[in-house]
């Protein structure tokens, strides 16, 4: 079988949801999800639903049983997604022929630790039966089929699950369909048909399009935004949009809360369903404090975008992770190391969600030290006014990473902000966060992005980013801030 990331390509509350109304459960969803046993009320889960939102995992069944993993999973998240457990091929493997024990499994463990579940995924393309992909059905035939799946398998879990993924990776990155047996059966109408399948099989799961790729603003998100927002005004029952977040270190786009936002603004929840951030192997203290700025920049975009109702990580540990499986080379791409030893990346996610920076468990940490530099003020609006402090927080062979801090130190809020400097030594910054880059020679010119103009008086804001150095790597002596 072609795998998803290389050929093209839940609702959960806890038991305490299961009987609510549908209209209730769009409000109460996200807070009862993280009420519960007490076990769940701890690490990043807790931290989340501080803030309203859920912090979840991929779950695997056959790892339950062992202990570093499954104490982890619970410490740490109060969101579960199966991660292979209710596809297709699991729940039915021949036609007509239903299994649920890897899924009930699940679904019986996360009801025991609090932890709303995710379902995933009903529609897809991939670890589908090959007696559906090649069974030669017509467009009549193959829609019962796909009703019939739906309806047994999120009728099975009615009242159980927070979410659906009722359609996975629908798209290919340029924004046509996918050629899947679906949509060359049936054609476009089988997105639309499967969500109105969910809706009848289970009215209280929230319904959601899943897709990779479409973090940033792109072809393909922009194809998914289109067919929302059609789906909106056709009345398709649509509840929201999964943005499955595989990221490659150092490239978180830089538009991604613009794009939260603008799915949000149409009038669906957006989460992140399937965080996560590989590198290159092996990791090292450079790589992996990049990765905690990743973790932490999408954090927070998630954090600023009302409708965000959570984020999920695809998977426990490193140990298990799809990645190395599928991309040779990279690997390294969760918040716990092979021995369940939280990385910087965690701290990083802990630190974005208003926690401390402190550690579960033992993990490495960065060896640059801080280095910061405070720069004065400049002001072109009169009442308005900026500073900007510089801060290197690793550095590595011919690279670094710095962290640009921009306050409002003006008595009235700021609508936007520009940061400037100039490079002592000739540093090249090869991918920046949160902020809008020009750089020619040694002048950096950084202005705000949509999201993060707005600063109220004292208030801040944060850009990173990553750089090449060669001979030297000296702090700017000067770093100014313009506010408009
Ligand atoms: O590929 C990463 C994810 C992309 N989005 C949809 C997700 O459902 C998908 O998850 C991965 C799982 O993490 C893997 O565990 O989906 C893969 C299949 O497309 C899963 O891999 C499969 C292996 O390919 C099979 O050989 C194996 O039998 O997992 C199966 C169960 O362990």
């Amino acid at each position: 079988m072609t795998h998803p990331m290389m050929d093209s390509t839940s609702r959960t509350p806890a038991k305490t949801l299961a009987g609510l109304a549908a209209t209730a459960l769009a409000a109460a969803a996200v807070v009862a999800a993280v009420t519960g046993p007490a076990s769940a009320a701890s690490g990043l889960g807790q931290l989340a639903a501080a803030q309203g939102r859920y912090f979840g995992t991929a779950l695997a069944n056959n790892h339950l049983g062992e202990s570093a993993y499954a104490t982890v999973a619970d410490r740490e998240f109060n969101s579960v997604t199966p991660e292979n457990e209710m596809k297709w091929d699991a729940t039915e493997p021949s036609r007509g022929s239903f299994t649920y024990t890897g899924g009930d499994a699940i679904v019986s463990h996360a009801q025991g630790h609090g932890q709303s579940v995710r379902g995933h995924t009903l529609v897809w393309h991939s670890q589908l039966p090959s007696w559906v992909s090649n069974g030669g059905f017509n467009a009549a035939t193959l829609t019962s089929v796909m009703q019939n799946h739906i309806s047994n398998v999120a009728g099975h879990y009615k009242g159980k699950l927070y979410a659906w993924d009722v359609v996975n990776e629908a798209f290919n990155d340029d924004g046509t369909r996918r050629q899947s047996v679906f949509q060359t059966t049936i054609g476009d109408s089988y997105i639309a048909t499967a969500f109105q399948a969910a809706r009848a099989a289970d009215p209280t799961a929230k319904l959601y399009y899943n897709d990779y790729n479409i973090e940033g603003i792109n072809s393909k998100s922009t194809a998914v935004y289109n067919m929302v927002k059609a789906f909106k005004q056709q009345g398709v029952p649509i509840d929201g949009v999964g943005l499955q977040t595989h990221l490659i270190l150092g490239q978180v786009p830089s538009d991604l809360q613009a794009n939260l936002q603008r799915f949000a603004d149409l009038g669906v929840d957006v989460a992140l369903t399937e965080v996560d951030v590989r590198m290159q192997t092996p990791a090292d203290s450079g790589k992996l404090a990049t990765q905690s700025a990743n973790y932490a920049a999408l954090t927070k975009a998630c954090l600023n975008v009302t409708r965000c109702v959570g984020i999920t990580v695809w998977g426990v540990t490193d140990k298990y992770s799809w990645v190395p499986d599928v991309f040779a080379g990279y690997g390294a791409p969760l918040l716990f190391d092979n021995s369940f030893n939280a990385k910087p990346a965690y701290t990083g996610v802990s630190g974005a969600l208003g926690g401390g920076t402190s550690s579960p468990s033992p993990s490495a940490s960065p060896t640059a030290s801080p280095s910061p530099s405070a720069s004065p003020t400049s002001s072109p609006n009169p009442g308005r006014s900026c500073s900007a402090t510089y801060q290197k927080v690793n550095e590595w062979n011919n690279g670094f990473q710095a962290e640009v801090t921009v306050t409002n130190t003006g008595s009235s809020s700021i609508g936007g902000w520009t940061v400037t400097w100039a490079f002592p030594n000739g540093q090249k910054i090869t991918q920046l966060w949160n902020g809008t880059l020009s750089q020619s020679g040694a002048n950096v010119t950084v202005r705000n992005v949509s999201y993060n103009g707005t600063v109220a008086p004292n208030g801040s804001t944060t850009f990173g980013f990553t750089a090449d150095w060669s001979g030297g790597n000296g702090t700017p002596s000067s770093v100014t801030c313009a506010a408009s």
